[in-house]
């Protein structure tokens, strides 16, 4: 059973096994929660993500899929890097979304790691409503087959908080 936890901050300051980013298919660093981990984290993560770039992902990495690299100075062992979808009125993009969470447990198994830390994925920039994107998340990581033993939704304001609370219930 994987226990799911709120918390209300930035989750560059959270102690976890693994650290999940909102990235782009770059993986090249950009604004939001990508800009403060490759801030926090220093050079290291984003000298993995060039590397990775160049071996396995010339085109970037598509959308709802994900890679791990180390944490850099970041109070953890890995950074899982995950792309989210812009969100579109036109077309539900909500499988890629669930997908992001999914991929990053599973490479979360694949490592090893018991407790990962999620920000609230493509409800910045990429301008996700927040209620449907909190309520994909949490339906998301109940339903995932994996041995991570908590999942903590580190949120960054109360609104966010909030939204991710009326989910868990
Ligand atoms: N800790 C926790 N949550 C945060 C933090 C933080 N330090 N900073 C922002 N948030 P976003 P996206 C919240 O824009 O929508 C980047 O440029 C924020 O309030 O980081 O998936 C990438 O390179 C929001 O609720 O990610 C991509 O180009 C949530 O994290 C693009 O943005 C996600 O906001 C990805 O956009």
């Amino acid at each position: 059973m994987t226990t799911i936890s709120l918390v209300q901050g930035d989750i560059t300051r959270q102690s976890a096994d693994a650290i999940v980013n909102a990235a782009n298919s770059s993986l090249l660093g950009g604004g939001g929660v990508d800009g403060a981990i490759h801030r926090r984290g220093g050079p290291a993560i984003l000298e993995e993500c060039r590397k990775l770039r160049a071996s396995h992902y010339g085109k970037g990495l598509p959308t709802g899929r994900a890679i791990a690299t180390t944490a850099g100075d970041l109070d953890a062992r890995w950074v899982i890097h995950t792309v989210g979808p812009v969100f579109s009125t036109t077309e539900d993009r909500s499988d890629l979304l669930a997908s992001c969470y999914r991929e990053s447990l599973r490479v979360a198994d694949e490592l090893g790691a018991r407790t990962v830390a999620f920000p609230a994925i493509s409800t910045g920039v990429y301008r996700w409503p927040m209620e449907d994107a909190a309520r994909i998340a949490v339906e998301t990581v109940r339903s995932a087959r994996t041995v991570v033993e908590e999942v903590r939704f580190v949120l960054f304001d109360e609104r966010a908080y909030e939204a991710f609370a009326r989910q868990v219930g």
